[in-house]
């Protein structure tokens, strides 16, 4: 099952049975106080610099989140937005809670982009989908509901069903709809990694479709995280994980490393091109 979504000039293919999707996280400001302040005055070199510097270390989609308290982002997110994809080109993914910036940046993005994203609960379906399907965009469907986020496998998986199914409804296909079966730290709960890779095994066998996953957060509030993010990766991309909103910067290798163990990448070629054009520095 695959989706094409598309940017002002490039396009990337997420697809179950291809090479993982590398999708720049770096966009928000959640930690970052100088992007947080350069978002507030309006000064976009930075985000195009670290816009620029993902791309260049493999990412296709990149993540636009400008959540800042205070911010107004019915009208920073579409100019964001704007900026970027004129820019890189690539196909944006528009990571936001508010279904009003979300519809503003829709309505200004080119090409096919990703919405970040839809959950289980009653109002973000009513509110989201909507505007999924009449951009006919691709989006993320998170696997939580009005009772948070399930701790067992199995209700994550119901969730994702529900998702599935009113998509189905609205007309949007299963292959535009991309499940993330979210990560909580393995610092508070050592099963929480576990819960996650059992939901990417059973999505994927149940329904067949694409899975995302943001996979800083199984590491939180633990040393070298580093080293936990990317076994966790190497994991989660073997049972499915196909779309990835990671720091290309730091992991990009432990991705195409994992598509090279697992057969998709044909004389190493993607692994060792990956390598030629390393760029020195991160923004
Ligand atoms: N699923 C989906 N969308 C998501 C997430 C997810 N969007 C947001 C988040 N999770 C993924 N994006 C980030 C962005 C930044 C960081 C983690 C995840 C991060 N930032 C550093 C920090 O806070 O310490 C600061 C950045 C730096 O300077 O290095 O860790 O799970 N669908």
């Amino acid at each position: 099952m695959q989706t094409v979504l598309k940017g002002a000039t490039r396009e990337a293919t997420i697809d179950t049975e291809g090479q993982a999707v590398i999708v720049g996280e770096r966009i928000n400001p959640t930690g970052r106080k100088k992007l947080a302040a350069a978002l507030q005055a309006g000064d976009m070199a930075l985000v195009l610099e670290s816009a620029a510097a993902q791309v260049a270390a493999g990412a296709e989609v990149l993540d636009i989140n400008v959540g800042v308290p205070g911010l107004d982002d019915v009208a920073v997110l579409p100019r964001v937005v704007t900026v970027v994809a004129e820019a890189m080109g690539v196909p944006i993914c528009i990571d936001t809670p508010n279904p009003a910036a979300l519809a503003a940046a829709l309505k200004v993005v080119p090409g096919k982009p990703l919405v970040n994203s839809v959950n289980g609960e009653e109002a973000s379906l009513r509110s989201v989908l909507p505007l999924v399907k009449d951009r006919g965009a691709a989006v993320i469907g998170l696997t939580m509901d009005d009772n948070g986020i399930p701790m067992d496998a199995e209700s994550r998986v119901k969730v994702a069903g529900k998702i599935l199914e009113r998509a189905a409804k609205l007309g949007i296909p299963a292959a535009d709809v991309i499940i993330d079966p979210l990560v909580l730290t393995v610092g508070a709960d050592s099963r929480a990694g576990v819960v996650t890779l059992a939901t990417i095994e059973r999505v994927r066998k149940e329904f067949g479709v694409s899975l995302n996953l943001g996979a800083s957060n199984v590491s939180f509030g633990l040393p070298d995280r580093h080293t936990i993010n990317q076994a966790f990766l190497a994991l989660a991309v073997g049972r499915g994980a196909n779309c990835l909103i990671t720091d290309p910067g730091k992991l990009a290798g432990i991705i195409r490393a994992t598509d090279l163990l697992l057969g998709r990448d044909e004389y190493a070629a993607r692994y060792i091109a990956y390598f030629r054009a390393l760029p020195k520095v991160t923004v």
